[in-house]
């Protein structure tokens, strides 16, 4: 499996600020903020897109999402809300692939997306 940028920051070998982390998770804000607070939740095993979740990796997908909730809550913006977005391939935007969620927050975010 290909290693990737984001392979590199789990590994503290290029820098990046990193807000949270856990056994199976690590949180970093996005080089390109696209809202007040844009962090990306990545597993520390590198799935490449969500396509390559087998049944196995149910558990670690719950993890990550969760690790999604309880930072927004440890930040205090879990009421007033927050996206949790996971692009996948060509048309859903992805350009990493490394499995991640994108926690989007601190503004009001537009519906649908473009
Ligand atoms: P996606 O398009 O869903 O694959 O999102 C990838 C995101 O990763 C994008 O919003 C920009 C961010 N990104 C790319 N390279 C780096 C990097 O080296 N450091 C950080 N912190 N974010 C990065």
């Amino acid at each position: 499996m290909g290693d990737t940028i984001f392979g590199k920051i789990i590994r503290r070998e290029i820098p990046a600020e990193i807000v949270y982390e856990n056994d199976d998770v690590v949180g970093f804000r996005d080089l390109n903020p696209q809202a007040p607070v844009h962090v990306l939740f990545i597993p520390k095993k590198p799935l490449p897109t969500l396509n390559d979740a087998q049944p196995g990796d149910a558990e670690l997908l719950g993890k990550l999402l969760l690790a999604v909730a309880d930072y927004a809550k440890q930040e205090g913006f879990a009421e007033q809300g927050y996206r949790a977005v996971v692009n996948c391939n060509e048309h859903g935007g992805q350009t990493v692939f490394h499995l991640h969620v994108h926690l989007l927050a601190g503004r009001r975010l537009g519906w649908p997306p473009g």
